[in-house]
């Protein structure tokens, strides 16, 4: 015991030591990168994948797409990249997008500065030193100053627990944990569970493969047809004429997407003009469907008029009167689960080779070693997809035994639900940020937006504390709690709280059922952080190392 002891210690004195450690090599890690070196800091980044990329990395799924449209979902922070950029499509495949993250990485020589493979078991503050020690692992440990999680929000796959799963003799997939070997699934018998984003995206490329398709569906999800098109050449270059502009009015916008929000109340015009408006959208395409008006995510009645026109296309589109009525959402309000946008998944439901099975009506019994068991039927299956989500926002930090002050764990800490100041620091773990954490928009806007928000905000705070030669920054006590506060009510007021998602956690057993993105919008949130930093970093205590000691006893 004392011999691993001493070999530990040794290696911790030997561990290579940063400035900054950045966990995540995903569009989070790589700008807090290329930050951090322009600010002529010593950075490393950990990355457990053998690429970069982080969540697209992982997530190559049949039919993985983003439902930004790409013009949009790429960096703005340097105008030749977007510039000489060229993205083929409306919206970008999970392929292309992966290679826009390798270009940015290797134009930016960044790869040099990225240990892949490399997955973060522990990061343990040490009060004494005022140093963050980050292991991997390979047994690798390394120290740092600052500790900056770049982990995202949709990157720990959530793999249900359903009896007998480990029994199963075909192969098993989770579409967020897809393979990097090319999977043939032609001519097999495939279950899908799952109709979120992922399943629904899913769904209609298995068809075209499987020999049989069986969809489990628990709960339906609302839809509206994406219009994914080759990218039209004449809209690429009105975009790139003024692509300074439109990211500038992007950030004007709640949700950070550069659309056209109604401002009127659905309630305000006459059934007439709505029907116009609602066809108008999906015939446009896209998840701006839900900004028609203005309440749609706040009053009730006004979301109904919207999710009954989906249920009729719904209706429209599926032959099967039955499958069609299985296929509509009732359970919750349009918008307050995150809406999906599809290539032609209701009309999959058409196809012969495909079955819907109602999970609600017959209950998933079990897994066995050639099939799955719904209600009292036993399917035959070769392939089993898992299109079962994420443990969201706060699953990739809690993979990690992260140790603050007085050996308070994170875990601990946010038992009852993670409390931070603005989604950026969480009291009690001085010196380490999160990027896109709870209570900041993150999830709710095109999250490279909130990425190159955060990302620039913790650099700016980086280069402050530099030149004020502080040892460390920690939010406070008080400022946390009147932050959560705020997001908790800003949550309160919308249709959000209606929903049994994974934005309040509900998806993962045992996750504390919190509301965690907050709702306020992204122009509302960087003000709020930028009048934080202009004030002197408000809420958060600053200390030099020696004033360390005395000035966390006052605040204590
Ligand atoms: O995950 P989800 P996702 N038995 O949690 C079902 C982003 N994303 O990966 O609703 C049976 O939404 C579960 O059923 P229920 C996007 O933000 C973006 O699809 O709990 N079913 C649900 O149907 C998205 O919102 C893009 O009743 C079980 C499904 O699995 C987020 O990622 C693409 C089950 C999970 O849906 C997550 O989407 C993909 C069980 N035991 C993802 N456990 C784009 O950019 C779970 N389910 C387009």
């Amino acid at each position: 015991m004392q011999n691993t002891d001493s070999l530990e210690q040794r290696s911790m004195i030997e561990a290579p030591s940063f400035d900054v450690i950045i966990v995540g090599a995903g569009f989070a890690g790589m700008y807090m990168l290329h930050l951090a070196r322009e600010l002529g800091l010593t950075a490393t980044v950990l990355e457990t994948a053998p690429g970069v990329g982080g969540t697209w990395f992982w997530n190559r799924y049949p039919g993985a797409r983003c439902d930004v449209e790409s013009m949009q979902y790429s960096y703005s922070f340097c105008e030749e990249l977007q510039q000489e950029w060229h993205w083929s499509e409306r919206y970008a495949s999970q392929p292309e997008i992966l290679k826009y993250a390798n270009h940015v990485a290797n134009r930016f020589d960044l790869l040099r500065d990225i240990r892949f493979n490399s997955r973060v078991e522990s990061a343990i503050f040490h009060e004494g030193e005022d140093v963050w020690q980050v292991s991997t692992d390979g047994g690798e440990h390394y120290r740092a100053k600052w500790c900056v999680m770049a982990t995202g929000c949709l990157s720990a796959a959530q793999r249900p627990n359903i009896p007998g799963l480990g029994t199963f003799k075909g192969e098993i997939y989770h579409t967020g944990n897809w393979p990097q070997e090319p999977v043939d699934l032609t001519g097999r018998k495939i279950g899908a569970i799952g109709t979120g984003s992922s399943g629904i995206q899913v769904v209609p490329e298995l068809a075209k493969l499987a020999k049989h398709l069986y969809v489990f569906q628990r709960t339906p999800n609302f839809s509206i047809p994406a219009r994914n098109q080759p990218m039209d050449s004449a809209y690429e270059t009105e975009w790139k004429q003024s692509y300074a502009q439109r990211r500038t009015a992007a950030r004007t916008m709640p949700a950070g997407i550069f659309t056209d929000i109604g401002t009127k109340s659905a309630l305000a015009v006459s059934a007439d003009d709505r029907l116009l408006e609602y066809e108008r959208r999906w015939a446009a395409g896209g998840t701006g469907f839900t900004g028609a008006y203005s309440d749609l995510l706040k009053d009730e009645d006004a979301n109904s008029t919207a999710a009954e026109f989906v249920r009729k296309k719904i209706r429209e589109v599926v032959t099967d009167p039955a499958v069609a009525t299985l296929l509509a959402p009732v359970d919750h309000p349009i918008g307050s689960k995150r809406i999906c946008a599809d290539t032609n998944y209701f009309s999959t439901f058409n196809r012969q080779n495909v079955t819907l099975v109602d999970l609600r009506s017959n209950p998933l019994q079990e897994v066995s070693e050639n099939g799955l068991t719904a209600g009292s039927q036993f399917y035959e299956l070769d392939t089993l997809v898992l299109a079962t989500g994420f443990d969201a926002i706060t699953g990739a930090l809690s993979k990690i035994d992260i140790v603050g002050r007085q050996a308070l764990t994170l875990k601990e800490k946010w038992r009852d639900g993670p409390n931070t100041y603005l989604g950026l620091m969480t009291s009690g773990f001085p010196n380490l940020f999160i990027v896109t954490g709870p209570g900041s928009p993150s999830v709710l806007t095109n999250v490279i937006v909130a990425i190159e928000d955060n990302v620039k905000w913790i650099a700016d705070c980086l280069a402050h504390l530099k030149t004020r030669g502080a040892e460390t920054i920690e939010a406070t006590a008080s400022a946390e709690e009147g932050w959560m506060e705020h997001v908790g009510q800003a949550a309160e007021g919308t249709l959000y709280t209606k929903a049994k998602s994974w934005y309040l956690g509900v998806n993962v057993p045992g996750k504390p059922a919190v509301f965690m993105p907050y709702v306020g919008g992204v122009p509302t949130y960087q003000k709020i952080c930028e009048e934080v930093a202009a004030d002197g970093y408000k809420g958060f205590v600053i200390e030099g190392r020696s004033e360390s000691l005395s000035a966390r006893q006052a605040v204590g």
